[in-house]
């Protein structure tokens, strides 16, 4: 037993207590913890509908509604298992995108030091370049796992700026933090802006699985070259939640029609192996233009809940270094 677990929703009313995810005790000074809930609320990185700041705040209210126990990875208690906390938000300075990165970086950076596995809630997709940042720092250049309708491998934006939410990959692969040689980008769709937008992943070393090519080749197919790409090594999961389609998932930055159902993906992550996760972010979860009934915050909620319960299945058989 962890000793760190959620409220139990079957004694206590869900809509009762402070908001951490998924109701778990707040991280302490101190604590021996295997992984943490950290939100990451910048989007001074969004080059379209801003609100990502308000995301990890709403991926937490609509936490309440999972449970502990996954059905999908051989019943594991994701709580027994591991000791989770939630470490609260790292702070930022809006509208600051580097100087919000430092403080974005020094906060993953204290839990990787502390041999915490982060995993992150966003902001906007730039959150994930300070995190791969702080990761590798500890564990070496990262594997990258990401699910997304775009790229993010992006030269520049906006006269040369070098940070935005469409770079983060990119600026990782040049800084050696990530090795495209062992990572994929999974879910790509869409018009481009230029004809090598998907291709321009795939001159940096990444593998590329379009939105088409994995719902061609299923969750058990896009899960086999997951694992074949990845091997052991450690590796950094990143989800943008508009890798779903709109339909399912209209809270986000930059909508892309056409994409899988909620469903779809979370059977795409449900398939893939336990994998060595140094460090894993949910991002793109944009409140103010979600559904009613804050459909896109519960299944970024959902999915974080998913990564847990893999990071989960993974220690069954011993910590990681
Ligand atoms: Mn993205």
């Amino acid at each position: 037993m962890s000793g760190f677990l959620p409220v139990d929703s079957l004694d206590s009313p869900r809509f009762v207590g402070l908001a951490t995810f998924m109701r778990l005790p707040q991280a302490q000074t101190g604590d021996r913890l295997d992984a943490a809930i950290l939100g990451l609320p910048s989007d001074s990185g969004s080059p379209f509908r801003t609100g990502a700041r308000f995301g990890p705040q709403a991926v937490r209210a609509m936490s309440i509604m999972l449970r502990p126990i996954n059905p999908y990875r051989d019943h594991v208690n994701v709580f027994e298992r591991l000791a989770i906390a939630d470490a609260g938000d790292a702070s930022v300075v809006p509208g600051y995108l580097e100087d919000s990165f430092e403080r974005l970086e020094a906060s993953v950076d204290q839990l990787v030091t502390g041999g915490v596995v982060p995993l992150s809630i966003g902001g906007d997709h730039s959150v994930s370049l300070p995190a791969l940042r702080a990761v590798a720092r500890r564990r070496g250049p990262l594997s990258l796992v990401h699910f997304d309708a775009h790229s993010d491998t992006w030269r520049t934006y906006f006269g040369g700026r070098k940070y935005s939410a469409g770079t983060p990959f990119r600026r990782g692969a040049e800084e050696g933090i990530i090795d495209p040689a062992s990572s994929i980008q999974l879910g790509m769709r869409g018009s481009l802006f230029r004809a090598d937008d998907v291709s321009q992943s795939v001159d940096l070393g990444f593998q590329v699985l379009t939105t088409d090519e994995m719902l061609e080749l299923g969750s058990a197919g896009v899960a086999a070259q997951v694992a074949e790409r990845v091997g052991d090594r450690p590796v950094y999961l990143t989800f943008d939640l508009d890798f779903v389609d709109p339909a399912g998932a209209p809270g986000v930055q930059t909508p892309e029609a056409g994409g899988p159902t909620p469903r779809e993906a979370l059977a795409f992550l449900r398939a893939l192996a336990p994998m060595n996760l140094a460090g894993a972010d949910v991002v793109e979860v944009n409140p103010l233009f979600d559904g009613p009934g804050q459909v896109t915050a519960l299944l970024g909620a959902t999915v974080a809940l998913e990564i847990l319960s893999l990071l989960a299945v993974r220690r069954a058989g011993g910590p990681d270094e």
